[in-house]
């Protein structure tokens, strides 16, 4: 592949960056070295209400995994995003809001959020809701949504977001679990100009929930302007409830160590865990991370394209964007809607200068080839960011070519719900890129590669990504399960907080994510990571998205089996699929060589956050397709049957 495998930081962005390399190798040093001194006065970064005497006070030692930091320091997370920059950014913009359809729009100040989320707060005290009871919120992405967070933080209730996309069934097991007292949700929530009908869903996740059902009110916000069945002495309308309430609510007092937020997180295996995190720690990891890997300063405009019901968006839409007093954008669609322009022309109209999307959209913008920026400037864009998945170099090329005019560094930040902010990734002043290299750790992060029986390696190797010690955004606990907390990511690797993650470390110590461990094949006793297969398969022209699984093989222990999207335009045939396995071939290694190429035309089963669902495909693959197990977690359940229907496998 002709493009350079090192991109060296560019003059302008040394010259502008907040850090250079030798601020990062310094304060890298500092961080991990006297972990201690380096977050007292990092902390410092959050007002507290009582400052902190201790730090940190963190142990993973088996059978007695506890983590703390700054845990006698008081604070409140919604005073630290609003209150402490009313003096000087009261009409600030906090959110550009751009509605699912283009000119629906509304700009939000940070005086007015303020005021929205102290009413907000008051109309919950006002229905009973008390500091440690949880709430569950299902929203669309409307400014609304973040109010909600905000007021669950400012009265000290514990907030546990649910994606609008997930089913009534999905949402009501998640409200079951943490033993909601109140739901907050809309009428309906648009998106690509399709409704899903999220008060509905919620009247049918309460039914079926019957007499279990925790829920005491449902504050319900008109937003599409759908009726609704009302449930009389349990349904609130939003507006109706604000109206009746002061603009002004003090901020309860929350110790460090107090929960900030529950969001589920599906493991691979059973049902999804309640990741629980504190304020303190992680109010510091959202904002400091926020501002150095972004290289945010004072006035940026900030779009992170990610969705409030997913931890990107809790982090980096919600915590850390506004508790440094930025003005972000928050969008309401979808990337390809109403055309495949929509983000180009939604970064020319807001003037963005920051960009943090997903591997996923980017590919999807991609197999249209130029259509997606026509006619764009897009020269206020200075740092792009990637999140989510592995951004295989092809990805990674386009994105920085046709987005970034070539010279705005992209930030591939590699982390994960339970981390609770970024933790692997490049600095845009300080690190020189490789495309597909999540590069460095942050401050404060250990990485190290572990074998299968826990042995660390040193130098250039592959293996199991493991954290040798804890940072101040680390989740606390799987809500009300402790031990499987402690079962999921302490016990593999002893003293360590296993990932679940595969990576390789390259001879500069950059470290390469190479997807979940599962997800790695031995082919004749060969390793291959999946995802160096897809990106390989996604740099033929023919190729939209790929997707690699191993299945049962006789000879080789584990074949190859590939799932390819062609890209628009393009008709699938033998001589193409010939032509894909002779590509495969010639840029890897006949090793990796498919087996068996499926074309996917009607797409891949992906989660509604985007992920390709590997589990079904791998079920599909060894023909056993019988077991699926899950598959209500899906964005669109029909492509499964389609993949079924032509699998090669038989
Ligand atoms: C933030 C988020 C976490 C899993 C993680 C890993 C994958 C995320 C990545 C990445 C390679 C990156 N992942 N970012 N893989 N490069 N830059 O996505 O959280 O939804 O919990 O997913 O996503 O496999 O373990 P979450």
């Amino acid at each position: 592949m002709t493009q350079p495998s090192l991109y060296p930081v560019p003059a302008a962005a040394e010259a502008r960056c907040l850090i250079d390399n030798e601020a990062y190798q310094r304060m890298y040093q500092q961080s991990v070295q006297d972990p201690q001194s380096f977050w007292a006065e990092h902390g410092k970064r959050i007002d507290w209400f009582t400052p902190y005497t201790k730090v940190k006070n963190t142990s993973y030692q088996p059978g007695n995994i506890s983590i703390k930091w700054f845990e006698d320091g008081v604070l409140n997370a919604s005073y630290n995003c609003l209150d402490r920059h009313l003096p000087h950014k009261a009409n600030d913009i906090a959110y550009f809001w751009e509605g699912d359809e283009p000119g629906v729009q509304k700009n939000v100040s940070y005086q007015e959020l303020y005021e929205q989320v102290c009413q907000l707060a008051n109309g919950m005290k006002s229905l009973g809701v008390v500091k440690g009871d949880r709430v569950t919120i299902y929203m669309p992405m409307i400014p609304e949504a973040v109010v909600a967070i905000l007021a669950c933080a400012r009265i000290g209730a514990v907030h546990s977001v649910v994606f609008a996309g997930f089913s009534p069934d999905a949402l009501g097991s998640r409200i079951q679990d943490c033993d909601s007292k109140l739901v907050i949700t809309s009428d309906q929530a648009p998106r690509g100009s399709r409704l899903t009908p999220l008060k509905d869903n919620t009247d049918r996740a309460l039914a079926h929930l019957g007499k279990a059902s925790p829920v005491q009110h449902v504050i319900v916000v008109k937003h599409v302007g759908d009726n609704i069945d009302e449930h009389p002495g349990r349904d609130v309308w939003y507006h109706e409830l604000l109206a009746k309430q002061s603009k002004h609510c003090e901020p309860e007092p929350m110790s460090a160590e107090d929960p900030l937020f529950i969001l589920y997180t599906s493991g691979s295996t059973g049902k999804p865990k309640g990741v629980l995190h504190t304020t303190g720690g992680y109010m510091v990891w959202a904002s400091m991370t926020h501002q150095y890997v972004f290289d945010y300063h004072p006035g940026d405009i900030y779009w992170c394209a990610a969705d409030v019901g997913w931890v990107t968006g809790h982090t980096y839409i919600v915590y850390g964007p506004l508790a440094n007093g930025a003005s972000s954008v928050l969008f309401e669609g979808v990337p390809t809607y109403p055309s495949v322009k929509r983000m180009a022309q939604i970064i020319d109209k807001y003037q963005v200068n920051i960009l943090y999307t997903a591997p996923t959209a980017i590919r999807a913008l991609m197999a249209h080839g130029e259509a997606p920026v026509a006619g764009a400037q897009l020269n206020t864009l200075r740092t792009l960011g990637s999140v989510g998945e592995p951004i295989n170099p092809e990805a990674w090329s386009w994105y920085h070519e046709k987005f970034g005019h070539g010279n705005c560094p992209i930030v591939d930040t590699w982390w994960q719900t339970e981390t609770g902010g970024i933790l692997i990734t490049p600095l845009p002043g300080a690190t020189a890129l490789k495309p597909g290299s999540a590069t460095r750790p942050f401050f404060g992060v250990k990485p190290a590669i572990v074998d299968n029986e826990g042995k660390q390696q040193e130098g250039a190797a592959e293996g199991n990504l493991v954290i040798l010690d804890s940072w101040p955004g680390q989740m606390r606990t799987v809500f009300g399960d402790h031990e499987r907390f402690e079962q999921t990511y302490f016990s593999t690797y002893q003293g360590t907080y296993f990932t679940g993650d595969g990576a390789r470390r390259d001879e500069d110590g950059y470290y390469w994510l190479t997807g979940r461990v599962d997800d790695v094949l031995n082919i004749s006793g060969h390793r291959l990571g999946t995802a160096e297969i897809e990106s390989c398969l996604v740099a033929h022209d023919a190729i939209a998205e790929a997707a690699v699984v191993g299945y049962p093989h006789d000879i080789k222990g584990q074949g190859i089996y590939v799932y390819v999207t062609p890209r628009v335009g393009v008709e699938p045939s033998d001589d193409l699929t010939k032509a894909v396995r002779a590509w495969v071939r010639q840029e890897i290694s006949p090793i990796a060589s498919p087996d068996i190429i499926q074309w996917a035309p009607q797409g891949l089963p992906k989660t509604r956050s985007g992920k390709i669902m590997r589990r079904i495909l791998r079920k599909i693959a060894a023909n056993e397709h019988d077991q699926l197990g899950d598959i209500s977690t899906l964005a669109d359940p029909s492509v499964v049957d389609q993949l079924i229907e032509n699998r090669l496998n038989r």
